[in-house]
């Protein structure tokens, strides 16, 4: 249930209608370690321009979304240095030569504290925004989020981010299952592979929404006028 929905967004399958007040902007894993030359991401092998697209997009929300004095929270994924909050499962998966931990260029990968892990510049939070350390792909396992969206009040989110089918997707299921409402804008979430990024979106919207809803960044700047 939703409190007074005063703003409303054309998407797909139909339109989202929220109030500014109980509705926040989640901006996920927009790290250095997924988006920069030289990070992991690209350590593994992908085309790190297929996330950097959507900087911008993100760029101009944020600040229409600031400039209205709303709510915004950003998610990192990544471990304790010492990694006892990594599964022996992830730090395996995939058979890769590069590992969680290891150093990289930009310190040891997807550890706390190291520049890698943090958000890139361009997007950096501000005083007040909320950042949420996370283990794993969703940013409500093990996390306080629930707590603090809880606490503030806080009943629909607009999620943006990386990556589309993996972060994105896990995070907007989670929210589903705990009753919030996401809408997800497709020029502010990227994935490495632009055909699982269309699935992702898919997945999310089929069935009448079954997670939630799609739309784009200048839709909703669009909305909150
Ligand atoms: N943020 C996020 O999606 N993390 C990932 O692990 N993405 C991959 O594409 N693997």
């Amino acid at each position: 249930m939703t409190t007074n929905p005063t703003v409303t967004v054309e998407a797909e399958p139909y339109a989202f209608a929220f109030s500014p007040a109980t509705c926040a902007l989640l901006i996920i894993d927009m790290q250095r370690d997924f988006l920069e030359a030289g990070g992991y991401g690209e350590m593994l092998g992908n085309d790190v321009s297929q996330l950097r697209r959507t900087i911008e997009p993100n760029q101009r929300l944020l600040a229409g979304w600031r400039a209205k004095g709303l709510q915004v929270l950003h998610t990192r994924e990544g471990h304790r240095p010492d990694l006892s909050c990594l599964p022996h499962s992830k730090l395996v998966r995939g058979q890769s030569g590069v590992r969680i931990g290891d150093q990289g260029p930009m310190g040891r990968i997807l550890v706390r504290g190291e520049a890698g892990h943090d958000i890139i510049p361009e997007l950096y939070p501000q005083p007040g925004e909320a950042v949420i350390d996370k283990p794993g792909k969703g940013a409500f396992y093990a996390t306080d989020l629930h707590a603090i969206l809880l606490s503030r009040g806080i009943q629909q989110l607009i999620v943006t981010g990386v990556t589309t089918e993996v972060c994105v997707n896990t995070t907007v299921r989670e929210a589903n299952d705990r009753g919030y409402d996401c809408l997800v804008l497709e020029d502010c979430v990227g994935s490495y592979m632009p055909d699982m990024h269309e699935a992702g979106l898919k997945m999310i919207k089929e069935q009448g929404g079954i997670f939630g809803w799609v739309s784009d960044s200048g839709r909703v700047l669009t909305a909150l006028g």
